[in-house]
């Protein structure tokens, strides 16, 4: 089954606090009515592709806790949960936890000490990618090597371009064999094997698309992404994320995607 074939999505609303997440630069905070506004327009586009959708409720206690992706790796009847390497998003960890244990056969744990964000992997047709970055440490991503392998799944470590926030952030899986990806992570030749689409300059923050089923949501005002996406047969749903861009979030971290 293609990697991109999801029935299922655990997504969490945005609480008021989003507006005070993480972010590297300096911008403005986000609009938090832009946001939730941006989180339900995604909602809504992961069920029109046929995903259904379990909505988690607000933990404003964690700002970023509405990036779901971060804290967890699942599969069809397997989760993992992970260890954010930011401080102030460890406790997302304990508070997914229960939906896991409810959605899925078996809930395994990142063993201590290591970090991984989920943002940091991306899973293609034959293995996981796990990007080392600020956010995901060596120690962290051999141990969820060990663990994948466990599973019966590879996992290999590569590097996540310097100053990125997600390895994730740079590209994303558009069909069995072809990445998106900006120019900067695919010059490290780490999708060899595989077709490349580069995002045009200026259009980086492109890469962090998400293939579902039929569709691929693209951050809306992409329009030379969307050109040559459009130009290949993708079937593109673009969707505003001008208010969670300003804490450095894109398409695939406001969900974990349930394959099978
Ligand atoms: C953070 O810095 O952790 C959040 N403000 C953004 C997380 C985005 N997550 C992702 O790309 N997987």
């Amino acid at each position: 089954m293609p990697v991109f074939e999801f029935d299922s999505a655990i997504l969490r609303t945005p609480g008021k606090s989003v507006t005070g997440g993480l972010r590297a630069g300096a911008p403005d905070d986000p609009v938090f009515d832009g946001v939730a506004a941006e989180h339900t327009a995604y909602a809504a586009a992961l069920r029109a592709a046929g995903v259904e959708t379990i909505i988690l409720p607000a933990l404003e206690k964690y700002p970023d806790s509405i990036f779901v992706e971060d804290p967890a790796l699942v599969f069809a009847k397997e989760a993992i949960l992970l260890r954010p390497g930011a401080t102030s998003r460890r406790g997302e960890v304990s508070e997914i936890a229960p939906a896991l244990t409810d959605c899925f056969e078996t809930v395994f744990e990142l063993p201590v000490p290591g970090f991984v964000e989920g943002g940091d992997i991306l899973q293609t047709q034959d293995k996981l990618l796990i990007g080392l970055s600020a956010r995901t440490n060596k120690t962290g991503a051999d141990a969820l090597v060990k663990l994948l392998a466990d599973l019966g799944r590879t996992g290999e470590i590569v590097a996540t371009p310097e100053g990125v926030l997600h390895f994730k952030s740079d590209c994303s899986l558009l069909d069995e064999e072809t990445i998106l990806s900006t120019e900067r992570l695919a010059a490290s030749g780490v999708f060899k094997g595989l077709n490349v689409i580069k995002t045009p300059q200026g259009e980086e923050a492109a890469a962090n698309a998400l293939r579902i089923n039929d569709i691929v949501m693209l951050g809306a005002g992409f329009s030379r992404t969307a050109e040559l996406l459009d130009q290949r047969g993708y079937n593109i749903v673009p969707l505003n994320t001008a208010e969670i861009g300003k804490i450095d979030a894109g398409l695939s971290c406001m969900s974990l995607r349930r394959q099978g």
